[in-house]
């Protein structure tokens, strides 16, 4: 295979490839290559490598749960977007603020940290259809902001499991530069 030194290597959804496959890849195409004479190949990777602390697939410059694995939507078996799902920078974010849903277990209550009312809040939607607006104490709040594992249908036992995690933490880290483009119906 050949590729050229110097250019992006992504996967067909946009996703840079990791380290060590562009590493693989480097190396065989190295050693395959036959350099002019007096020509020495350079032992450092290209500039193109991403750091990714979670290992989502997602650059760390780029991911808005910086900490968390929250793969871009339809990396899992369902379309890439549903009517009533917002993401920033392709990746769950149900409440438009630009902390994707893995990170942010904060539900518009006052204060800066999770604090009780918002574990009320999931607590109070639990079971729910995360595609519903019924949700909260109030029945009046957006579920799927409440979907805080970006998997199954309904808010369960995960989700409140993750909250009690991010109890007393501000939402977050996410990229320096989110929020990153906005998609859904909750995009302020
Ligand atoms: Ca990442
Ligand atoms: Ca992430
Ligand atoms: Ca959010």
């Amino acid at each position: 295979m050949t590729f050229e030194i110097g250019a992006a290597l992504n996967l067909p959804n946009g996703t840079p490839i990791g380290v060590g496959g562009v590493i693989d890849m480097f190396s065989t195409a190295v050693a395959e290559f036959e350099f002019p004479e007096g020509v020495v190949p350079v032992s450092d990777p290209p500039e193109f490598f991403c750091p990714d602390s979670d290992a989502d697939g997602v650059c760390d410059v780029d991911d808005n749960c910086v900490d968390v694995p929250n793969p871009r939507l339809g990396t899992r078996e369902e379309p890439e977007a549903l009517p009533f799902q917002t993401s920033t920078g392709g990746q769950l974010d149900d409440d438009g603020d630009g902390f994707g849903n893995a990170c942010d277990a904060k539900f518009g209550n006052a204060g800066q940290v999770v604090g009780g009312v918002d574990i009320a809040d999931l607590l109070a939607s639990f079971n729910k259809d995360r595609s519903g607006d019924d949700c909260g104490t109030a029945g009046d709040e957006n579920c799927a902001q409440f979907d805080l594992d970006n998997a199954g249908q309904f808010i369960g036992g995960s989700d409140v499991l993750l909250s009690f995690q991010l109890f007393n933490s501000e939402p977050g880290p996410k990229c320096d530069d989110c929020p990153l483009d906005c998609e859904g119906p909750r995009c302020p």
